[in-house]
C-alpha cells in the first residue's frame, strides 16, 4: 500500500492511510503503538505532497500543533533552517 511521504519508522508505529472521495488522503500515525494517533497528515489535493501535519507533541492523546511546511516531520527539516 504506497504512502505520499511516510512517517519515521519505529518499533510499534502504525500508519493508517486513509483516501477520501474528495481526492484528498489522509495519514494517521501511532508511534508508540498505544492506540493514540501521534500525527496526522493530510494531503488535500491527492498530489502525493503531504499539505497539513498535526501532531501530538505532549503526547496527551490530543493533536495540539499544526504544520504547513510539507515534510517536516519526519524528514529532519523541510524547508526551514535555523543558523
Ligand atoms: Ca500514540
Ligand atoms: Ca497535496
Amino acid at each position: 500500500m504506497p504512502a505520499p511521504g511516510p512517517p519515521p519508522r519505529a518499533p510499534g508505529a502504525q500508519s493508517i492511510v486513509t483516501r477520501h472521495l474528495d481526492g484528498s488522503v489522509e495519514v494517521v500515525t501511532d508511534l508508540d503503538g498505544d492506540g493514540v494517533a501521534d500525527i496526522v497528515q493530510v494531503d488535500l489535493n491527492g498530489d502525493g505532497v503531504l499539505d497539513v501535519t498535526y501532531v501530538d507533541s505532549d503526547h496527551d492523546g490530543r493533536l495540539d500543533t499544526v504544520l504547513r511546511d510539507p515534510g517536516m516531520v519526519g524528514t529532519g527539516g523541510g524547508g526551514q533552517r535555523r543558523a
